[in-house]
């Protein structure tokens, strides 16, 4: 099978657009999981100001949406876990009916990553960031690993030189992080030689982990995103069994070329139903698309691409 065979674009992509919240001026890489009889998500939202903010909306059949105007409040008793101003590329996972929510914050000392849970999506309680800065992308599994919260990160730099390896870690409590491990990195050519990233939470599935990231190319006009897979282990998920060599799915459409930022897509949620993955992604930091692939199909071609 060969790349991007296996993804199947929806046809009437993008499916948001900047028009779907009165302040936008792009609306993208955003976070969506089943809630309810149908699906729920957080957005990420660029405004006019060029403030990036955070919004909830609904959705019944998970294309046709309604989401806030109004920027997502948090619940907190610590003044200096109070929302930072420019928060973006929010991650959801689902675990015993709680909604853990993580996002990246550009604080002063640079990117790291904040946390939030929900029940309801109505309210928010903010947690303890789960990073130090310099760390940009995060997500959480869906379940505890050998007794423990488990989430991947990819630590970063102040953004203006490339730095972007995975990490695993793991938590008793969602507060005190430790047992780092390298997962993976960058290679040294080709569409993930200059960063690589976590993208939806990884799917549990009877061959390892499945993982879908991003990856970084720097071209002589800028950086590319692509999105590939990885297949790591259950029990020892720093351990990768397999990775994508050859992207699963690059910037091809005028949606994914032309934007704000041209040439990426940049997956943030995936809902699997009967075996089916619906993957959203970000298109060129302006809109939202949706492409749908079978889990046994991205399994086969990761499996078959692999280094
Ligand atoms: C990354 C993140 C993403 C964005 C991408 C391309 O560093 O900021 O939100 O989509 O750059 O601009």
């Amino acid at each position: 099978m060969a790349n991007e065979t296996v993804f199947k674009r929806y046809e009437n992509n993008p499916i948001i657009t900047a028009g779907a919240v009165p302040r936008a001026n792009s609306i993208h890489n955003s976070a969506i999981v089943p809630f309810g009889d149908g699906y729920a998500g957080i957005f990420r939202v660029d405004e006019i100001d060029f403030n990036f903010t955070m919004h909830v909306g609904f959705s019944k059949d998970g294309i046709s949406w309604e989401i806030d105007p109004e920027i997502i409040k948090m619940e907190s008793r610590d003044k200096y876990l109070e929302t930072a101003d420019r928060t973006y590329d929010p991650r959801l996972t689902e675990i015993d009916g709680i909604f853990y929510f993580t996002w990246c914050i550009d604080s002063p000392q640079g990117p790291c990553i904040g946390m939030a849970t929900t029940e309801d999506f109505k309210t928010f309680k903010r947690k303890e960031n789960l990073t130090m800065p310099l760390n940009r992308n995060c997500v959480i599994f869906p379940r505890k690993i050998d007794g423990q919260f488990a989430m991947y990160s990819r630590p970063s730099d102040m953004g203006h030189t490339p730095f972007g390896n995975m990490f695993y870690s793991t938590s008793p409590d969602m507060v005190h992080w430790g047992k780092h491990r390298f997962v993976f990195g960058t290679v040294r050519s080709g569409w993930q030689s200059t960063k690589i990233g976590p993208g939806p939470a990884p799917i549990e599935t009877a061959e390892g982990w499945l993982l879908i990231y991003h990856g970084v190319w720097t071209s002589c006009n800028g950086y590319l995103y692509y999105a590939g897979a990885a297949l790591l282990d259950l029990e020892r998920p720093w351990e990768v069994l397999y990775r994508t060599k050859d992207y699963l799915l690059a910037p091809t459409e005028i949606y994914e070329r032309v934007g704000d930022v041209p040439n990426v897509v940049f997956p943030s949620s995936a809902v699997v139903n009967d075996g089916v993955l619906r993957m959203y992604y970000g298109c060129a930091d302006t809109c939202i698309s949706m492409a749908e692939a079978r889990v046994e199909d991205i399994i086969k071609f990761t499996k078959e691409h692999s280094y």
